[in-house]
């Protein structure tokens, strides 16, 4: 294979769920190299993992993102992509250590405090990496002091707010009033079933996303206003 067409097989495995050559899903894939051997190889061929990432990794993750927004896939597909990028990823890591490979930004997130919905922000996290992001996940039930701290450490990072319930989704306001305290020009993105854009402007948070792909959508937009 030469370099364009590895980086399309790396794609299609990410984009279809082929972690590697032992994963049995998909059926039509069986048997074949999966994400995890054709970055091995695509590396040791000389591709440069920048390409890898942008070409491959991203673009797959960006139409995995786009499906599930529109319901053509589910969870467990995302799912199995995402393991197909994470085992292509662990190959870049020594790049993105050195610098050689830079990531969009840092994205903080976590579920509000005294919620332990995780399921719908680790999709949200998972699609967010896939999309170039080096993402902190700061877990469930996270406090405004835990996201604050955060903040501190990583002063350039967007910060993701997820609730899955009306009784914390109300902690989001506080949470977002705390870290503007911390750096009045962080951006918030809020998210989660009962949340909606009326509530966003409401918690004086940035940004409101649906779904994941919205999540990307909206922290993209801020890299094109740098
Ligand atoms: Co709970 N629960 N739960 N629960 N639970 C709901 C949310 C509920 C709607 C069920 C119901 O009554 N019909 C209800 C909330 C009612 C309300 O507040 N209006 C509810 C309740 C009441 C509770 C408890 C209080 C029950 C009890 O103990 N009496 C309790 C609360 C515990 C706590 O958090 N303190 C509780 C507990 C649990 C479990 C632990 C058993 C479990 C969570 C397991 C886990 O997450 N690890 C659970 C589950 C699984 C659910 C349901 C069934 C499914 C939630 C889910 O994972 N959906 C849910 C009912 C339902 O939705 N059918 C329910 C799938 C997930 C992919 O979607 O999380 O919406 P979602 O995420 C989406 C979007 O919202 C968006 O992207 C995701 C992907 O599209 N999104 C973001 C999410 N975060 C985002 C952030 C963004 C952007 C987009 O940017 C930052």
């Amino acid at each position: 294979m030469n370099n364009e067409e590895l980086l399309a097989a790396i794609l299609d495995c990410v984009e279809y769920g082929k972690v590697n050559k032992e994963s049995p899903y998909p059926l039509a894939m069986k048997g074949r190299d999966g994400a995890d051997e054709l970055t091995r190889d695509a590396l040791a061929k000389g591709v440069p993992p920048a390409d890898i990432l942008n070409e491959a990794l991203i673009k797959a993750m960006d139409r995995v993102g786009q499906k599930f927004s529109e319901k053509k896939i589910f969870v467990p597909q995302m799912l199995v992509s995402a393991k197909a990028k994470n085992s292509a990823l662990a190959h870049l890591k020594p790049y993105f250590s050195s610098g050689e490979v830079k990531r969009k930004g840092r994205f903080i997130i976590g579920t509000v405090s005294g919620d332990l919905h995780d399921i719908g922000k680790n999709l949200v996290s998972m699609i967010v990496e896939g999309a170039g992001w080096e993402v902190i996940d700061l877990g469930v039930d996270v406090s405004s002091r835990k996201f604050g701290e955060s903040l501190i450490k990583y002063p350039d990072a967007v910060v993701g707010l997820s609730a899955l319930l009306t009784t914390t989704m109300v902690n989001m306001k506080t949470i977002t009033r705390e870290l503007k305290n911390i750096n009045p020009f962080v951006k918030v993105i809020i998210g989660g079933a009962p949340v909606s854009d009326a509530f966003r402007a409401d918690a004086g948070a940035d940004g409101y996303a649906r779904d994941p792909q919205g999540a990307v959508v909206f922290l993209n937009s801020l890299t094109k206003q740098k």
